[in-house]
């Protein structure tokens, strides 16, 4: 038996990867062979993403779509067969954070994060799961979390949300991995994107952000990780070389779930 990690004649969708992760890996998945589609909420990050992508030697398709809307999801679905391809791969990506105090958050607040956390993934999952059945394989990737395991302070919304991403993973492998459909998580540690750069900021004496500082004591890496450092395994659990993974969540986070924390001296 051969290790196959190509994506050559495979279609992959990112959602949300007009930039950070997404487009991270979906470049590297271009890089594997995959011809890439994408998404996002505004025409402007669309444009934005495509020139990216143009600039990286990638010739990606974009497409305008709020992932929490399951008529526009279906709608783009139907338009990426048509247009493209049927979708061999695809990437739950999108995602928002809000970092408020639970008894602060309002429950219009708690909602909006899950639906785009939560909700999407099965709206997205449930509108291509169909074609990979038809044609007898599929790989989904959902972008999970060190929330899916740990909590903190702020984040009750986005820790329940990537919790429950956790969970849908492993029921859509139990539910159709007969089908020869592998649907695994990547849960990245601290990446250094928009998302996070609030949590960086240098403070107004030019020192570090004690968050920042805090996530570095955290981290065996003693780093902030890069998007680039998810392409790798993103690619594996979108080829061949990982038909018998299923269900399960591979931690890229230099090694912060291993780790009680650097002691204070
Ligand atoms: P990001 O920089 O904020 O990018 C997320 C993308 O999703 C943005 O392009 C965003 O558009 C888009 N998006 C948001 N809501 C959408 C919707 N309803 N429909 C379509 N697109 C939508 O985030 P990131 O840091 O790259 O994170 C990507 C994923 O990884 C997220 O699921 C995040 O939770 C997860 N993650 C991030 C980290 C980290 O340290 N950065 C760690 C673990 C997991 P807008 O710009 O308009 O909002
Ligand atoms: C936060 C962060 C995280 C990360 C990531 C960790 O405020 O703690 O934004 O939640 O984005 O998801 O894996």
């Amino acid at each position: 038996m051969s290790v196959n990690f190509s994506l050559e004649g495979k279609t992959a969708l990112v959602t949300g990867a007009s930039y950070g992760i997404g487009f991270a890996i979906a470049s590297g998945m271009a890089k594997a062979g995959a011809k890439i589609v994408f998404n996002d909420i505004k025409q402007e990050l669309v444009d934005k993403g495509i020139a990216a992508y143009k600039e990286a030697g990638i010739d990606a398709h974009g497409y305008v779509c709020d992932v929490t809307n399951e008529e526009q999801v279906n709608e783009m679905v139907a338009k990426i067969t048509k247009e493209v391809a049927p979708i061999d791969i695809l990437v739950n990506n999108a995602g928002i954070i809000k970092r408020i105090p639970m008894c602060d958050m309002t429950a219009a607040e708690f909602r909006q994060v899950i639906d785009v956390d939560l909700n999407a993934p099965f709206i997205v999952s449930k509108a291509v799961i169909p074609s990979m059945i038809e044609r007898g394989h599929g790989k989904i990737i959902n972008i999970c979390s060190m929330m899916s395991e740990l909590g903190r302070e702020t984040v009750s919304a986005y820790a329940a949300a990537k919790g429950g991403l956790k969970m849908l993973t492993r029921n859509i492998c139990s539910e159709y991995g007969k089908y020869n459909i592998q649907c695994n998580g990547i849960g990245p540690g601290y990446i250094e994107t928009p998302q996070t750069a609030p949590l960086r900021e240098r403070q107004a004496d030019g020192s570090r952000h004690p968050f920042d500082s805090f996530i570095v004591a955290k981290t065996p890496a003693e780093r902030w990780l890069k998007p680039e450092e998810l392409a790798g395994p993103a690619v594996f659990l979108a080829s061949e070389a990982s038909d018998a993974v299923n269900g399960h969540i591979l931690y890229v986070d230099g090694g912060i779930l291993a780790y009680i924390g650097k002691q204070p001296q």
